[in-house]
This record gives C-alpha cells, sequence and structure tokens, in this order.
C-alpha cells in the first residue's frame, strides 16, 4: 500500500492545525510549504507537532550549494525530518542537500519531472530520465514524479529500481487517479482533496483505501 504524504498548502497556523489534527491516523507524514510557511513563520514545525506526524519540507530547493546548505540548516534545525529539493540544479547542489539531510538522520526527496502541463516545456528530451539517474547517483533518498503521467513514474520506477522511493503528487484536483499510479509508487502526495473537503479525515481515509 502506498503512503499518504499530505500536501499542507492552507495559509495561516489555525487552519494547519486543524487539518493536521484532524488528519492524525490517517496520513504517514505531511509536506509544508511556501503557503504555509510565508502566512505562518518556520515555527509551525513545533506547532504541528501535536499530531505526532512527520514533516517534510517543501521548499524545492533551487540554489548553489553553499545556499543550499543554509537553507538545509534552518528546515532541520526546525524539527523537519525530509526536505524536497529540485534536481535540476545539478549534482553539486543536489549532493549538499543529501548530505544535509543525513547529517541530520533526515531524507531529502529530488524534484525529476513535475506534475503540471508547462513542466515538459523544457525539461523534456531525456533529462527528468538524467536528473533521475543523479539522484540516485548522489545518493537521494528518492524522488518526486507526477501522477498525471503514470507512465512515466513507470520509467523512472525502472531506472531506480526499489531502492529508492517515489513519492507522486497529482492525484485529486489535478486530475489523477490513485489506482493508474499506486503501483510504481510509494506514497501519494494529496492536498487540496484532503485540506479543502468538508471532512478531510474521511477525504484522507478514502485516499489511503485507495492505494491500497
Ligand atoms: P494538490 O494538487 O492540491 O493535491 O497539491 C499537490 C502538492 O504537491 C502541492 O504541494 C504541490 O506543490 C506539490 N507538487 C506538485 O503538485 N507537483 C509536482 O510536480 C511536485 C510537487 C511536490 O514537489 O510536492
Amino acid at each position: 500500500m502506498a503512503d499518504l504524504l499530505l500536501a499542507l498548502d492552507v495559509k495561516g497556523r489555525n487552519a494547519a492545525v486543524r487539518v493536521a489534527d484532524a488528519c492524525a491516523g490517517e496520513v504517514d507524514a505531511m509536506k509544508i510549504g511556501y503557503p504555509l510557511v510565508l502566512s505562518a513563520g518556520l515555527g509551525i514545525v513545533k506547532d504541528l507537532a501535536k499530531a505526532e506526524i512527520p514533516i517534510i519540507a517543501d521548499f524545492k530547493v533551487a540554489d548553489i550549494p553553499n545556499t543550499n546548505s543554509l537553507i538545509c540548516e534552518e528546515v532541520f534545525g526546525a524539527g523537519c525530518s525530509g526536505i524536497i529539493t529540485h534536481a535540476f540544479c545539478g549534482h553539486d547542489s543536489l549532493a549538499t542537500c543529501v548530505d544535509a539531510a543525513h547529517d541530520h538522520g533526515g531524507v531529502c526527496y529530488a524534484v525529476c519531472e513535475m506534475s503540471h502541463p508547462g513542466a515538459l516545456d523544457f525539461l523534456s528530451g531525456g533529462n527528468a530520465e538524467k536528473m533521475v539517474e543523479m539522484a540516485k547517483a548522489v545518493g537521494a533518498d528518492g524522488i518526486i514524479a507526477p501522477a498525471t503521467r503514470p507512465e512515466r513514474v513507470g520509467v523512472f520506477r525502472g531506472i531506480i529500481g526499489r531502492g529508492m522511493k517515489i513519492y507522486s503528487p497529482g492525484v485529486g484536483t489535478q486530475g489523477a487517479r490513485p489506482e493508474d499510479v499506486k503501483m510504481y509508487v510509494d506514497g501519494l502526495i494529496v492536498g487540496r482533496a484532503i485540506y479543502e473537503a468538508t471532512d478531510p479525515k474521511a477525504a484522507a481515509h478514502e485516499f489511503h483505501v485507495r492505494s491500497k
């Protein structure tokens, strides 16, 4: 069964804590990113700790190694257990994040192909495959790959084998279905279809069941 990773893209502390508490027991991890951290501050990591759900920081880190390193220090110092970075900045930028994560006992996932249509405007023609190879070479714990293109996730799984994780966004509001991609992935990333639901816990439960 694929894990369920809640993308907590709500704004403000109260909304975040309400959704996180409601979903406790139904999600395996939570992902926080710019919408929540810019509105509530990085202290939100401590505010969410009560839900006892591992927190992954999705800052899609994309800078030179030194800046990436500074970002990672803040993320892991705040109490996050993982970080999501872009892969396209190259091996040294990505390796810095992987090493920082491992130094803190955390994990690093590299975005190798995105889920929206425009993702293919520039990063096509075999570049995603090269990023997946690079992520494997520098010891990343896993990759982010699009549920909106299940056949591509299958290709990436073929490259990395079962030694690395694949987490996949795009199910729910972006139109993909868990049933089409669950065989390739270790986890599904779901945001709006859960946090905008009238009953977020019930919505999370349904995704859990459908990812079995
Ligand atoms: P929903 O579309 O609301 O389910 O949210 C999807 C979540 O996954 C958001 O937090 C996005 O930022 C994130 N995401 C994508 O949607 N597509 C990608 O290619 C990569 C990510 C990601 O890195 O998590």
